[in-house]
Formats: C-alpha cells, structure tokens, sequence
C-alpha cells in the first residue's frame, strides 16, 4: 500500500489502474468505504496528471492554412520537450511551428524539421532553468489542407518527452486530433424570382461545400412581412407590402459558413393596376388607360400575366374583383 502512494506522479491510466489496485486491497481488508474513499482520493489529489492534446477545427476547408494548438495543461516546474506529429502528407503539409505560452511565459521553438514523409519533429525550450507551471500551449501548428473534399486528416502525436527543470522525464499523457477537408461552402444563387402581394411566394436557395449539410438563417435585413424562410433554405410565403427587400442570408454546415446579400422585390398585387394596394373598379380605368396610350404601363397592369396589356387583362381585373380568380 504505501508503495503505492509514493507513485505519484503517473499517467492518468496509471492512476486509474492503482486506484482500483487500492480499491481491491482495501476490500480484501474490509475497509469501510468512507476509508476507501480518503485513500482514493487523497491519492488523487497528489496525482496532477499533465496532458498534452492537440486542438485541430473540426471542418477546415481544401487550399486553406489552418491552425493546430498543441495545448497542456496542469505542468509544474517544466522547462524543455519534445515531441513528433504525424499526419498524411496526401490531406496535410505543415507550414509553420510557432511559440507556445503556459501561463503569461513564452515557451520558445528551439527547433523544429520534417524528419520523414508525415512526420514532424518539435523542440520546445523554456531559455535558462526557471521553469514554468500552469496550463496553456506547447506550440501552436500551421497546416494546410490539401486533400479531397471528404477526407479525413489526422494530426496524432508521439514519442513525447516533456522535462522539468532538474532534468527529470515528467509524466503526460498526449493525445491527438484529426480534420476533415470539405470545400469551402458558397451559395449558388445570385438572384431571387420576384413576389407579388396577394400571390404566394415559393423559392429555395442552394448551396455547395462543407459537409452537406446545410442550416439556412437571414443573417441581417428583414424578409418581406408575410414571408418565411425554413432551415432548410426553402423561402415561401404571401407578401404583404410592396418593396425591393435586401435580405443577407447565411448558410452553415455546423462548421463552415457562408452568407450573401440577395434582394427580393415584391410588386403590387396582379391586377392593382394603380398600386394603391386594393384591386377594384380604379383598376379597370387605369389598364383602359394604359391600353390606349394615355398612361404608362405597369407590371401589376398585366394581371394575367401574359407579357402585355391589353383587352384580357380588363376581363381578369373583373373577374379578381368578382372573386373569380
Ligand atoms: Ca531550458
Ligand atoms: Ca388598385
Ligand atoms: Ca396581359
């Protein structure tokens, strides 16, 4: 038992195998469990266990630099490392290695080189024997994707050696990360099919990139009163108000993003010849009107919407006035 308590600076692994180790002793002893729990526990808090885990964005885009922390956390008394990275060099190239931080000290890049294919080795030296404890980065990576749309990266890390001041090898565990490599989102469309009041709306907007998945959202402006637009990019809806309606829209894949500002010009109603928002007998006068030259057209004037103004729409005026259509 009390050899094992002088373990104490061991893995996190480690740590849980001689906790269930004093666990099984202390049964084997009949210890009551609040004992059992003091000797877990205490052996616990002695065990501050470091860790070194990359942080690599989860979607990154093909052609695109991106960065890696290298983070730790929990160090006491550390003062030099090293460790290798590996990843596939067909998805990734390294690019750069630069400083880390633990608490408000720099840890330095004594040296860094691509020893093989994939595989790269990093020196990190805090300058003189000082030390530095805390949490922070080793080393932060630069990388640019390079693979397929689809492919997956991953960045894993081994043959890590972290030193404290005496010299001495300091217990870690060290974990990696991986990415995958999508195009960038954009969306394809460059226009939207106009509205009019009174008619219902239906449009969709699309996409390419990222995953595939996509969550449409009106990012800034307002859509026409009256008008919806679902997470899936279907817009639809009856316009309410005449207006030529500036509306950005973003798309994102949970990870990447894009946004647009597209407008959405919303007419009078078919038919309100006029505009005054109301389609009744004025509207007969105003399409004569048009008809014979005495007004300029309108777009609501061609209420049946066959490209010109002329007897027909009059009769379609009518028969939207009479509730026929
Ligand atoms: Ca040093
Ligand atoms: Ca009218
Ligand atoms: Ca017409």
């Amino acid at each position: 038992m009390a050899q094992l308590m002088e373990s104490t600076l061991c893995g996190r692994k480690d740590e849980m195998k001689i906790t269930a180790r004093i666990l099984m002793v202390a049964t084997l002893l009949g210890l009551s469990s609040s004992i059992m729990s003091v000797l877990t526990t205490g052996y616990r808090a002695e065990a501050a266990t470091t860790s070194v885990t990359l942080d690599a964005p989860t979607e990154v885009v093909t052609g695109n630099s991106f960065q890696v922390d290298v983070d730790i956390s929990s160090v006491t008394a550390f003062d030099a490392g090293q460790f290798d990275v590996l990843f596939d060099e067909a998805v990734l190239q390294i690019e750069s290695v630069s400083a880390g931080q633990i608490g408000t000290t720099n840890v330095p890049i004594a040296i860094w080189n691509k020893t093989s294919t994939g595989v790269c080795r990093i020196l990190v030296n805090v300058p003189g024997v000082p030390g530095v404890a805390g949490s922070g980065r080793l080393a932060t990576l630069a990388f640019r994707a390079v693979g397929a749309a689809g492919s997956s990266g991953t960045i894993a890390v081994s043959n890590g050696f972290l030193n404290d001041v005496q010299g001495s090898e300091m217990q870690a565990t060290w974990a990696g990360d991986s990415v995958r490599v999508w195009n960038n989102i954009a969306i394809v469309n460059d226009t939207l099919p106009g509205a009019s009041v009174g008619t219902l709306y239906s449009a969709n907007l699309s996409a390419t990139g990222g995953n595939g998945s996509y969550a449409w959202s009106v990012l800034s402006g307002s859509l026409p009163s009256g008008m919806s637009l679902s997470s899936n990019g279907s817009l639809s809806g009856t316009a309410t108000t005449v207006g030529n309606f500036s509306v950005t829209f973003k798309v994102t894949d949970g990870q990447l993003s894009a946004t647009k500002a597209l407008s959405i010009v919303v007419s009078p109603r078919l038919g309100d010849a006029n505009g005054d928002g109301v389609v009744n007998t004025a509207d007969i006068t105003k399409v004569e009107r048009i008809i014979v030259g005495l007004e300029v057209t309108t777009s609501s004037a061609d209420a049946n919407q066959d490209g010109k103004v002329n007897a027909a729409d009059i009769t379609k005026v009518e028969r939207i006035i009479a509730g026929l259509s």
